[in-house]
C-alpha cells in the first residue's frame, strides 16, 4: 500500500520536473541562430583561427572570452572585464564589469542568414548600478549597427526581457553577398555604462520559420 501510494505521488512530480527541464532547451534549438545561448559552455583549450575567431592580439579589437561562440572586448577607451555569474537559468550568465567607463561588449561568433530575413530577438538582462547606455548592436556585412535594441535605462533592475524584430539589411559597398545568398552578421551586446550588466538566454530566430 505504502509503495502504491508513493509511487502515485512519485509519478507527477517527475513529469512535472521532466517538461521544465526540456521544455526552454527545445524551445531555444530549434531555430535560434546564436550558440551557447545560456552561457553554460566555457570555451576550453584555445584553438587555431579561423575555427576561434576572436582572441589573438587585438584582432578586430576583440579577445577572448570564458564562453564558446563568444567574443569579448574591454577596450573602446574604458575599461572592463567579463566574469561569470549565476544564471537565470542553467549555472551561469555573463558579467560585464566596469573600471573605467567607455565600451565593453561581447560578440557572437559569425551569423549566416540571407538579407532581408526578419529577426527575432530575445535576451535577459540585469542590471546593478550601471548608470549609462546598454545596448544591442548589429554589425557584419550590411555595416556597423545596423540595427539596434536599447536596454532598460534604469540602473538597477532584475532580469528582465528584451525582445524586438528587425530586417537583415543589404550589404553595404564592396561586401557581396556569397553563394549560398547569405551574408555575415554580428550581434553585439555593449555597455557605456558604469556598474554591471548580466546577461543570459540570448537568441535571434528567423521569425517565418519560428511559425509552425
Ligand atoms: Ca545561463
Amino acid at each position: 500500500m505504502n509503495y502504491l501510494l508513493i509511487h502515485n505521488c512519485a509519478r507527477p512530480f517527475v513529469l512535472a520536473g521532466l517538461l521544465f527541464a526540456t521544455l526552454p532547451a527545445a524551445a531555444a534549438a530549434a531555430d535560434n541562430l546564436i550558440q551557447n545561448s545560456s552561457f553554460e559552455m566555457r570555451s576550453g583549450p584555445r584553438r587555431d583561427y579561423p575555427a576561434e575567431p576572436w582572441g589573438y592580439d587585438d584582432l578586430d579589437t576583440l579577445s577572448r572570452s570564458p564562453w564558446a561562440h563568444w567574443g569579448y572586448s574591454g577596450f573602446f577607451a574604458g575599461d572592463y572585464e567579463i566574469k561569470l555569474g549565476p544564471g537565470r537559468t542553467g549555472a551561469m550568465c555573463a558579467r560585464l564589469i566596469c573600471r573605467q567607463r567607455g565600451r565593453g561588449g561581447i560578440c557572437t561568433d559569425t551569423l549566416r542568414v540571407k538579407p532581408g530575413t526578419k529577426l527575432h530577438f530575445r535576451g535577459f538582462f540585469k542590471a546593478v548600478g550601471a548608470k549609462g547606455p546598454c545596448f544591442v548592436n548589429l554589425e557584419g556585412d550590411p555595416g556597423d549597427g545596423w540595427a539596434t535594441i536599447n536596454l532598460p535605462a534604469a540602473p538597477d533592475y532584475d532580469w528582465t526581457e528584451v525582445a524586438g524584430e528587425i530586417t537583415v539589411k543589404p550589404p553595404r559597398a564592396k561586401r557581396e553577398i556569397g553563394a549560398d545568398g547569405k551574408i555575415s552578421i554580428y550581434l553585439f551586446i555593449y555597455t557605456k555604462a558604469y556598474g554591471e550588466l548580466w546577461i543570459d538566454d540570448v537568441t535571434l530566430t528567423p521569425i517565418d520559420s519560428a511559425k509552425p
